[in-house]
């Protein structure tokens, strides 16, 4: 059989000519006619390429979509077999007169033996680093044969385990895997198989050129100081001219002739530019990038490559001062308070994570106000477009290389493994301007320190010394090495968080991952005394969007304890966490749906307490990432956006807590002082204020006044001594602070005094009024309503509507005239008040 390559990237040749130099390069993915099967089995189907075997089952009709009801139970035979993966694919005679010729496999997952033409040709064992193998004798013109066996991870895992003399704390670490697939407090137990990456052919003449990159070394009153690299292989000793411009500098350009060895060659350089336009993150400034354009020419071939760049430097500071250490990312010599979420991948199966989805992520990053994203350590470095996204959009990442929540093996082919995984992601990620730091791992030096794996284990001494030496190895010795190598001037971090949360250090230095909310079934209050320097986690479940439940919950599962329910919550007491904290702030309904509901706004309450007790810790505290942005299938979780992108409350609640202005109001000796925290860059002229009303609206007290909100502050600006203010019920009233640039409110704040479930509401019914008028979806409230939520609407919801306010809403579902489903907190709740 003839098969046919498919021509997907680019095809450049053009001919020989003397005076000229050529552009010879030729690329081909091999995307067409593969095969898989199971090695026990003898029936060969169709597989789609870069793909994931789950999704091949799927496709031919072996396994039903494991994310509906228990169905991951019945298919973890998938992760236990082999899997044979083959294709047949052409070489045209021309392809052998190109001196490089290679086969590159960007990403295979993960033990993986590979045959051309019946010859073994590679052994893989990592899904983080790409391959490459010469195309030499053993292809031929013509067909050849491509064929790959990829071994069970989860033998191998056993294997390695049995072969050790202690057992280290997951058998899930001896492959360099994505961790959560292995499953996780969130995720489903789907251990894939597949080439999930292209695989490529590339050739060249003369020489090949890689890794372009340009970074900033130093910004200067009128110049920045950058540094520049590339690699190039090249089959000859030659001189080659190397030239780098910019469109947007129009007189400057570099230019210098070099002698390149035959052989691999690593070029660098500093430079500098005069003036430049920096880049910053997302509302301290423009994200602007330059275009750097790169070419080396020799006296036949020219090659070029492009990078876009921000001109930036970004520091973390960890300095002793009289709290503790200080921890805070510094962009441009400014300290940016950073505001955000923890990300995990958005699918168990990967290659179902397009660009579209990517670009759904990040506008919803945006949209909620955040600067900055954990890549979290359980995961995967993600594709270059999600970063180039946040560069474009000037959203921080913090990046974790890829280990999580266990201990690592320290023999030599593992760390040799590791070190050629860091090397390829460092030297790929490097050139994104988002990139903000490298992070060695997720609570692997928390849970060996904390997690009591010493005694669960019955590690001897000697043992104890070993495990922790190879982690020193490698979090202490190898990565770091490899950051100040690959990437100078972006800050390390061996592991997050620095101390666990029983630790009185967590408070005063280091980042902070506090888990006394959730897992110390601590209450949300204590998120205001448990502030630490950098909140790098914190967070609590709450279930997805009812639609969620309807499509991937057989109607007889919808049951807070039924085991099909069951099996799209991880956490082993996830639900009963939930009814705990629900019954202590809000009531526990007794029907699933209403529970859905309440879960979002228990969530939202305990999260947005968290925010804004680290918010107006600043500069005491400089961050605040909640533990989790999204979800990798549907599941009840502590993502604040579900698997298919519905914002929970939590998500409306982070956006107006994360704004750049923000009123919080602390309690001490019988006064309320109410501080505004600005996040500007700029002084501000505006107007604060407050009022103390009953839900009935009447107003009990009121102030106001100008005020000039110096840039990035934090300060107290109102004192309010409690005996000023008239006698009232704490279940009726609410104080309520707004800030005001002209007639725009720039932030609003609703203090309450009691916990939901005490705020004596009346119904919904009778105080909210929904009509539709014309476009507009109208809500108009006569008294106070909590936690509104309207089916359909995206602009806002699961808010609270003040007494006498009117809101407005474009409402492009309408023309149907079918007024929305609405719920509220007053209609949720038991008892409601005449
Ligand atoms: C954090 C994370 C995850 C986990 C989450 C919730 O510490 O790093 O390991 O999913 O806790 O338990």
């Amino acid at each position: 059989m003839v098969r046919i390559i498919s021509f997907l990237w680019f095809l450049l040749i053009f001919h020989a000519c003397q005076e000229k130099p050529l552009q010879e390069v030729y690329r081909t993915k091999l995307v067409s006619d593969w095969e898989f099967k199971a090695a026990t089995d003898s029936v060969w189907m169709p597989a789609k390429i870069p793909g994931v075997n789950f999704l091949d089952l799927m496709q031919n009709g072996v396994i039903s979509n494991p994310y509906y009801s228990d169905e991951e139970k019945r298919v973890q035979w998938v992760g236990e077999t082999d899997w044979w993966y083959r294709t047949r694919f052409n070489l045209p005679d021309s392809l052998f007169y190109f001196e490089g010729r290679k086969l590159v496999f960007e990403g295979l997952d993960t033990h993986a033996d590979v045959w051309v033409n019946g010859v073994l040709k590679l052994h893989s064992d990592n899904m983080f680093r790409s391959y490459s193998i010469d195309i030499d004798q053993a292809f031929i013109p013509g067909e050849n044969e491509l064929l790959i066996r990829f071994h069970s991870p989860l033998q191998y895992n056993r294997n390695q385990s049995d072969s050790l003399p202690y057992r280290l704390p997951d058998e899930r670490v001896f492959t360099r895997k994505a961790p959560y697939q292995f499953g996780w407090d969130w995720g489903p137990s789907l251990v894939t198989a597949g080439i999930y990456k292209p695989i490529f052919i590339s050739c060249f003449q003369e020489m090949d050129l890689q890794d372009f990159y340009v970074s900033t070394l130093e910004i200067q009153p009128e110049q920045a100081l950058m540094f520049a690299s590339f690699s190039i292989e090249s089959y000859l000793s030659q001189e080659v001219e190397v030239q780098l411009t910019s469109p947007q500098f129009a007189d400057w350009q570099e230019t210098f002739r070099l002698e390149l060895d035959s052989g691999w060659n690593e070029i660098q350089w500093k430079f500098a530019v005069a003036n430049p336009k920096l880049w910053w993150p997302v509302h301290y400034g423009e994200a602007f990038q330059y275009d750097f354009d790169l070419e080396v020419s020799s006296e036949r071939q020219i090659r070029q490559a492009s990078v876009q760049t921000g001109i930036r430097t970004i520091r973390l500071l960890q300095e002793k001062d009289r709290d503790g250490r200080s921890f805070f990312f510094e962009v441009n010599g400014l300290p940016v308070y950073a505001k955000g979420a923890n990300y995990i991948p958005q699918d168990n199966f990967l290659t179902r994570v397009d660009s579209s989805r990517i670009e759904r992520l990040i506008a919803e990053v945006l949209d909620a106000n955040m600067n900055m994203i954990r890549v979290w350590g359980g995961g995967v470095y993600e594709e270059d477009y999600f970063y180039e996204l946040c560069s474009q959009k000037g959203i921080l990442v913090w990046q974790d290389f890829m280990f999580a929540c266990a201990m690592y093996p320290g023999d030599e082919a593992f760390l040799e493994t590791v070190e050629a995984e860091a090397i390829q992601q460092i030297r790929r990620l490097r050139k994104h301007s988002s990139l903000a730091l490298w992070c060695g791992n997720n609570e692997v030096d928390n849970g060996w320190k904390d997690w009591g794996w010493q005694q669960q284990f019955n590690y001897s001494p000697q043992d104890e010394a070993q495990i922790y030496s190879d982690y020193q190895q490698l979090f202490e010795s190898i990565l770091p090495r490899l950051v100040r190598e690959h990437h100078p001037g972006i800050s390390y971090h061996p592991s997050s968080p620095t101390f666990g949360w029983g630790h009185p250090e967590s408070l005063t230095e280091g980042d902070h991952h506090y888990w006394g909310v959730w897992w110390g079934m601590e209450p949300f209050e204590r998120f205001n005394e448990k502030t630490g320097r950098f909140m790098s986690e914190y967070g609590f479940q709450a279930f997805p969007d009812w639609s969620l439940i309807e499509k991937y919950i057989p109607q007889e599962g919808r049951a807070l304890y039924n085991p099909l329910m069951l099996s799209h919550q991880k956490h082993p007491t996830g639900n009963q966490t939930i009814e705990h904290y629900m019954n202590d702030y809000f009531e526990v309904p007794s029907d699933l749906q209403t529970f859905a509901y309440v879960s979002q706004l228990l969530q939202a309450h305990g999260m947005e307490l968290a925010i804004r007790y680290h918010r107006i810790k600043k500069p005491y505290n400089m961050g605040t990432l909640y533990w989790q942005l999204n979800d990798c299938w549907p599941v009840v979780s502590w993502s604040s956006m579900d698997y298919h992108y519905n914002r929970k409350a939590l998500h409306y609640r982070a956006r107006d807590a994360f704004k750049t202005f923000m009123i919080g109001v602390e309690e001490a000796d019988g006064e309320w002082f109410v501080r505004v925290n600005s996040d500007s860059i700029h002084d501000v002229n505006m107007r604060l204020e407050w009022q103390l009303i009953d839900f009935d609206g009447e107003v009990l007290a009121a102030d106001g006044k100008d005020i000039q909100v110096p840039a990035l502050s934090n300060q107290v600006w109102e004192r309010i001594l409690f005996d000023d203010l008239p006698s009232f019920n704490p279940r009726r009233t609410l104080w309520v602070g707004r800030l005001l640039s002209g007639d725009q409110e720039k932030a609003r704040y609703l203090h309450y005094m009691v916990r939901p479930q005490d705020l004596e509401l009346r119904s919904g019914k009778e105080v909210l009024q929904v009509s539709l008028e014309g476009d507009y979806l109208v809500l108009k409230a006569s008294g106070l309503v909590k936690g509104l939520y309207v089916e359909g609407l995206k602009q806002d919801n699961y808010f609270d509507v003040l007494p006498g306010e009117e809101l407005r809403y474009k409402w492009t579902e309408s023309l149907s005239a079918k007024l929305p489903l609405v719920r509220s907190w007053n209609d949720t709740k038991k008892k409601s008040h005449p």
